[in-house]
């Protein structure tokens, strides 16, 4: 069956900012406290999709999560109203007014894990919302990003949607960031990769945290009805954790049959790849395309994001297109590797690069911003059309943002109680620009 792979992009919420709140996510914790420009963030996102539409693909988006989240405050007994739970949670808890600021929904690839229905034994197309519940400020995101996807995808016939995983350090999962998929051609049945940080039994170590655990990998593909014999699950390796590599997709890209990843991404590489290729016989050859560690180092690879870049097919093109963050080019060593690469015989013949340094300073980069779909033509046509970005659609959502979102906002400035009225006039407004219903946020609900 023919399909095609839709990006859908978070886009970027008014409270975009800088606290400092991932462990492990080096430019995180390099730019805390920062001032952030969350109008120009949102803008370099929007642009991004543009770009991927100018080459031809779908784009779809998600909606922000609503920041400063008060009903979030309140279960910590804040109580009054809004203004005056905003007010005292920033006099008695700081740091946790901050988690209920941070607009962490912006990445799209934490929002989920997708298996598409070529994958899943009952035809339809499986998904599981993150729990993220290894950092404090993104595990208030899994209801909202369960109620987004159902409105994006709302037939229960073609869309099997799963609750997120058990809130247990046990079944910690980030999402699409940790899994990965090979596949001859789109629609056809793939190879499925779920790549993890740590196994619930492990000794303790020093380090950086490992945010996915094999036990949610290994229950995801339960409940997605994945065929053991397509399905491979991977360590992540701990130089690459302790390096900054938070999630898999700051080592590793893959798409249709190419695999690009850094040599040290893996634990035992010799075995993950080996298990990959006996996983796809019949199916299709892998094409791996291995970054060796003199080329870059681990180090260059989580500062110049290389790998957390989109791999894509522009119809009618020939061979793939890397969309790269900017930070990649600027990296002398990293840009001069690339330059090499799309000149070689081989998988990805050219690289375009893209801006999206407000996120990139939050260690998000371009592929990070989105979660890939793999939807058939009937699935397609399943999702409601305001979802999917034409021209008039962009548009509108660039003014929007130009409209609402601030130049600038210094951690100071967020704990204005006029921002609560503030965002909340910009999401009610985006609910009449997407098809998200009356009642998608939770004040307009009451
Ligand atoms: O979870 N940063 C995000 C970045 C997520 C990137 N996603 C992927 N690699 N797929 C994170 O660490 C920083 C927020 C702050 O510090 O204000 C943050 O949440």
């Amino acid at each position: 069956m023919s399909a095609v792979e839709v990006n859908f992009d978070g886009l970027v919420g008014p409270t975009h900012n800088y606290a400092g709140l991932s462990e492990g996510n080096l430019a995180s914790e390099r730019n805390r406290d920062m001032i952030s420009r969350p109008r120009a963030a949102a803008l370099q996102g929007l642009a991004k999709m543009r770009m991927l539409m100018a080459l031809g693909l779908p784009q779809g988006v998600l909606p922000p999560q609503e920041r400063p989240n008060i009903s979030w405050l309140r279960a910590f007994d804040f109580t009054g109203p809004d203004e005056a739970v905003w007010e005292s949670a920033w006099r008695d808890a700081p740091r946790l007014a901050r988690v209920a600021a941070s607009a962490s929904s912006m990445w799209a690839a934490n929002a989920a894990t997708i298996s598409p229905s070529a994958d899943c034994d009952d035809g339809r197309l499986h998904m599981t919302p993150a729990n993220l519940i290894t950092m404090l400020h993104r595990a208030q995101e899994a209801d909202t990003t369960a109620r987004a996807l159902r409105c994006v995808f709302p037939d229960a016939a073609r869309f099997a949607h799963h609750e997120p995983l058990m809130a247990q350090d046990c079944f910690a999962d980030e999402g699409a960031a940790n899994h990965m998929r090979l596949s001859a051609t789109p629609g056809a049945p793939g190879v499925e990769i779920f790549v993890y940080g740590r196994a619930s039994d492990d000794p303790p170590r020093a380090g950086f945290p490992g945010r996915q655990t094999l036990e949610a990998c290994q229950a995801i593909a339960r409940r997605h009805r994945l065929d053991p014999q397509r399905t491979v699950f991977i360590r992540q390796s701990a130089d690459a954790i302790d390096a900054g590599a938070f999630h898999n997709d700051v080592v590793a890209v893959a798409h249709e049959r190419t695999l690009f990843f850094h040599e040290q991404a893996f634990a035992d590489k010799a075995a993950a790849l080996a298990d990959i290729r006996a996983k796809a016989a019949g199916l299709f050859e892998p094409n791996f395309i291995e970054v060796s560690a003199s080329s870059v180092s681990l180090a260059d690879a989580v500062s110049s994001y290389l790998f957390n870049s989109q791999l894509v097919r522009a119809p009618g093109g020939d061979g793939l297109t890397l969309i790269a963050p900017s930070e990649t080019r600027e990296n002398n060593r990293v840009g001069a590797y690339v330059a090499e690469l799309v000149t070689c015989v081989g998988a990805i013949k050219r690289v375009s690069y893209v801006e999206v340094r407000e996120s990139m300073r939050n260690g998000g980069g371009p592929a990070c911003l989105r979660l890939r779909v793999e939807l058939t033509d009937t699935e397609l046509a399943a999702v409601p059309p305001g979802f999917l970005l034409d021209e008039a659609r962009v548009s509108a959502l660039e003014r929007w943002v130009k409209t609402h979102y601030r130049e600038e906002l210094a951690p100071g400035d967020l704990s204005d109680p006029f921002l609560i009225q503030e965002t909340r006039a910009a999401l009610d407004e985006l609910t009449r620009i997407l098809p998200l219903g009356g009642a998608f946020y939770s004040f307009q609900r009451g």
